[in-house]
């Protein structure tokens, strides 16, 4: 089960510098809310992130469903995160060949690792994938960046249980300076005979919605609660907070769960 470490003293012992930095953004800010912020616009995507920004410790976004991405979207989330003190992830789900995966990362017209804090790959092709990321986040001088595998899914007849995600945790074993953790709904490397006694991956937690069950094209959802209950670190939410009449209300009531259940962990 779970540590039952603060994010504080997390951070403290902690060797990777991004997750430091995370987890002192949750501390200092009382949430571990990751915005999933699937808007299709700039502008939209700029105003749920300026509006939200106070109440969440990072944003995650899928790039490439804005109509009108430009440079101004990129200059715009950073303008946002660097206000409101939260991480930009980018849920690319990185899943080629290396050599493909780094053109992919570095380059192209979404210039991710530029601006993206976090990405998520998935070891489906392999280790290699990992290695290819790794690399480019050890190349990259004093940027800090940051990997999570997708270990699982949250999609009705997810393929990625079991052994694949048995597999995932090994991979990551392997790369610490870039693999900071996992997606994955549940706590995955804790009491493992590999795992190192440092050893300390954070769990990002999607599919949490407070009030669905699910939707119409497989998506399964579990509660704030229930997500850190079972070794969350932070809650991924999207629909359940962007789509709410009121989002801001509803990002305070994602906030309050997930940092209660946090609380309660910590006091076991
Ligand atoms: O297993 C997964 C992994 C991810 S990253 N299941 C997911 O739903 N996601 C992403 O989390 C998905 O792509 C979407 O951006 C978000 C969930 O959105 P929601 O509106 O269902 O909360």
């Amino acid at each position: 089960s779970k540590s039952t470490l603060s994010y504080s003293q997390r951070a403290k012992g902690h060797a990777n510098p991004l997750v430091r930095k995370l987890f002192a953004i949750a501390e200092e800010k009382k949430t571990n809310v990751v915005l999933s912020a699937d808007l299709t616009t700039t502008k939209e995507l700029l105003a749920i992130a300026d509006s939200l920004g106070p109440y969440i410790a990072v944003l995650k976004t899928h790039i490439d469903i804005l109509s009108d991405f430009s440079e101004q979207t990129i200059q715009g989330l950073l303008d946002v995160a660097k206000r409101h003190n939260f991480l930009l992830f980018e849920d690319r789900k990185f899943v080629d060949i290396g050599n493909t995966v780094q053109k992919q990362y570095k380059g192209g017209a979404l210039r991710i690792y530029e601006w993206a804090d976090i990405v998520n790959a998935s070891i489906l092709a392999g280790e290699g994938i990992i290695q290819a990321l790794d690399q480019v986040v050890n190349d990259s001088g004093d940027a800090e960046r940051g990997i999570l595998i997708l270990a699982e899914m949250t999609s009705k007849g997810s393929l990625a249980v079991g052994e694949y995600t048995r597999a995932s945790v090994e991979i990551a074993r392997k790369y610490p300076k870039s693999v900071m953790g996992f997606v994955s709904t549940k706590e995955l490397s804790s009491h493992s005979p590999n795992s190192a006694p440092e050893e300390d991956f954070v769990v990002f937690t999607t599919g949490v919605n407070i009030s669905s069950k699910g939707d119409a094209l497989g998506q399964q959802y579990q509660t704030p609660t229930t997500a850190m209950e079972g070794g969350s670190d932070f809650l991924i939410a999207g629909r359940g907070i962007y789509a709410a009449e009121d989002p801001v209300t509803a990002v305070r009531q994602y906030q309050k769960a997930g940092w209660e259940a946090y609380e309660r962990r910590i006091a076991r």
